[in-house]
């Protein structure tokens, strides 16, 4: 279909290098630890989608809520012409706003690394919204924004689900400037974050009874089998995830049951594991209003509202630069 563009930003030479190198330096490192982008194959993708249906995964159930009770502010206010979303995967709150949308609204842009998730949602938005153009970007939020075709006009970045959590103070900051620099005065950004909160419900997200996140988490090594003829055993590494209250962050590890070498045939290379030993696989920071006003004014993006659920679990912040 002529509506749909799919850009593909690294060629699989190049993304199969790239994640050689991040997974040597995570395995030779003195704490290990793996980008947690690479959760997301299609098993990751899926395995994600089932988080957000878990009863103790309130982020995803909240920010649904929030967002449907404020959509139609919203769009009075921005009237988008067209919305550009980072980690997009399935789109699922998205439609909240194509919907309300509809009449402004001439082009989606999602931005993904999973390839995956991006094809069939694109696929499944396009028969929906037969007005839309889509312009779909397999890559990554941390390098390929300047890739996003020039505006059609009135653009709104979304960027939900609190997934600006999974980066670090300083690699937020540098994703909020690189997104101030594919927006102009009268355009808007709507980000979604996760807020600091009562510790039992935090880590309960995080620890859900069925083991979704569990197995969520145990797939990073699952792709490292799979793409670079490692051996990992995953029921070798248990899954540990607990909040850090002073870096205000859920941190998941995977726990080494016991001393354990795994080979990384793609890397040549053989791993030794200590009993009790962790591979990092994930931060997510919690914020709050003040925590999230003050990184976007560094990022020259003034906060002009800012909307919360009634328990203050969920917060959107609508961003828009002077
Ligand atoms: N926005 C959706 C999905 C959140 S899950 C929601 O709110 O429910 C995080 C999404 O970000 C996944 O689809 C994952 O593939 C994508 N992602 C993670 N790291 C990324 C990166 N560095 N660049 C681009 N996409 C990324
Ligand atoms: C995508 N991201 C914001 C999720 C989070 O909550 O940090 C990923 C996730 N990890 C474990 N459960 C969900």
């Amino acid at each position: 279909v002529d509506r749909l563009t799919f850009d593909v930003q690294v060629t699989n030479a190049q993304a199969a290098t790239i994640f050689m190198e991040d997974v040597h330096a995570g395995m030779v490192s003195s704490r290990k630890f793996l980008l947690p982008k690479y959760f997301y194959d299609a098993d990751g993708s899926e395995l994600f989608e089932k988080i957000t249906e878990l009863p103790e995964y309130y982020p995803s159930r909240v920010e649904t809520k929030l967002l449907a009770s404020i959509v139609d502010d919203l769009v009075a206010r921005i009237q988008p012409k067209e919305i550009v979303e980072l980690g997009s995967g399935s789109s699922s709150k998205t439609q909240l706003l194509l919907n309300a949308s509809q009449s402004s609204l001439k082009r989606y842009i999602p931005l993904d690394v999973s390839s995956s998730i991006v094809n069939s949602t694109a696929k499944r938005l396009l028969s929906k919204y037969p007005q839309l153009s889509i312009h779909a970007i397999i890559g990554d939020f941390e390098q390929h924004l300047a890739m996003i075709p020039p505006s059609i006009g009135r653009r709104t970045v979304l960027f939900l689900g609190s997934t600006l959590g999974n980066l670090n103070e300083t690699s937020r900051l540098n994703l909020l400037q690189e997104i101030r620099k594919i927006v102009v005065p009268g355009d808007c950004v709507l980000l979604g974050v996760d807020l600091v909160k009562e510790v039992r419900i935090l880590e309960e997200a995080y620890n859900d009874s069925q083991g979704v996140t569990a197995a969520f988490n145990r797939n990073i090594l699952a792709v490292i089998n799979k793409n670079l003829q490692a051996d990992f055993q995953l029921e070798m590494f248990r899954h540990n995830a607990f909040y850090n209250e002073e870096r205000s962050r859920i941190e998941m590890h995977l726990i080494s049951q016991g001393n354990q070498t795994v080979r990384i045939k793609g890397l040549n290379l053989d791993v030794l594991f200590r009993p009790e030993e962790s591979i990092w696989t994930e931060s997510s920071y919690k914020f709050t209003r003040d925590a999230v006003e003050n990184m976007l004014a560094h990022a020259d993006l003034p906060l002009v509202q800012w909307y919360t659920d009634s328990e203050a679990q969920f917060g959107i912040a609508v961003a828009s630069p002077e």
